[in-house]
């Protein structure tokens, strides 16, 4: 049986192939001005990540406030079996693969698998990699993880490899929503060229200049949430510099 890749999947293929890299941005369900920062994002997102580590209450009635604003994708970002909803596009089924609880590992994916077929939702598989310094945010201590040290880069991408020889066509490295330093450029070189699957990166970027060092370092996809609570210029010069470098990186 063919596996088929669903459409929100190779769209964002496709823009990577054609601008070298996409823009995620994560946005809370929780988030009191979710329509103010949907408005901010529209014209910069490639897609909009929806979903957190902390409990979610009104995750239906936020997708259908951000669905009013946009006709971007809306990609589920889900921290646990309730971060689903029928309102979305697609989800990342992931699985925490360093967490020391087989819980988020599979088991919470396993559970809410039902719930994504029923929901007619698109799964992209995803290897969620929570790298140092993440046990100091909210996904380090909700996901139990063992993080991996930022030192060895060759941990992050033997897991990347691994997720690759698990079918999954994604990775996410991630510093942890709030990092006080992103992932370095090493792991992210690394782990693009062992497994040649397509490298997310979040957690702890705010400058352009960061994001655009990431970019050229391997990244296809950069993830921005807290960021979007500042002025609206700060999304369209990340959105800019994602794109500068996704375009270099095209040209090497
Ligand atoms: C969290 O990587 C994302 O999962 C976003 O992190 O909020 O630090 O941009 P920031």
């Amino acid at each position: 049986m063919e596996i088929k890749i669903g459409k929100v999947e190779r769209k964002l293929n496709q823009i990577i192939e054609e601008e070298g890299a996409v823009y995620l941005t994560l946005l809370d369900p929780e988030e009191e001005n979710i329509e103010k920062i949907a408005e901010n994002v529209k014209d910069y997102a490639d897609a909009i990540m929806v979903g957190g580590s902390i409990g979610v209450v009104n995750l239906d009635e936020a997708i259908k406030k951000i669905k009013k604003i946009t006709k971007l994708p809306i990609i589920l970002f889900p921290g646990n079996v309730d971060g689903l909803s029928k309102y979305a596009d697609a989800v990342f089924y992931m699985s925490l693969m360093n967490s020391s609880n087989t819980y988020w590992v599979v088991t919470a994916p396993t559970l809410g698998a039902i719930t994504i077929l029923k929901y007619n939702l698109e799964p992209i598989p995803m290897a969620y990699l929570c790298i140092e310094p993440a046990k100091k945010t909210a996904v380090g201590y909700v996901g139990e993880i063992r993080e991996i040290p930022q030192n060895k880069p060759k941990i992050t991408a033997m897991y990347c490899l691994s997720a690759k020889f698990f079918g999954m066509r994604w990775a996410y490295l991630e510093a942890g929503s709030g990092a006080s330093y992103p992932v370095n450029n090493e792991t992210i070189s690394l782990s693009k060229k062992l497994s040649g699957i397509n490298i997310i990166v979040g957690g702890g970027i705010r400058k352009p200049e960061i994001a655009y060092e990431k970019v050229l370092a391997g990244a296809d996809a950069i993830v921005t949430g807290n960021l979007l609570e500042e002025n609206p210029k700060a999304v369209e010069l990340m959105y800019d510099a994602i794109k500068k470098a996704g375009r270099e990186k095209l040209k090497k």
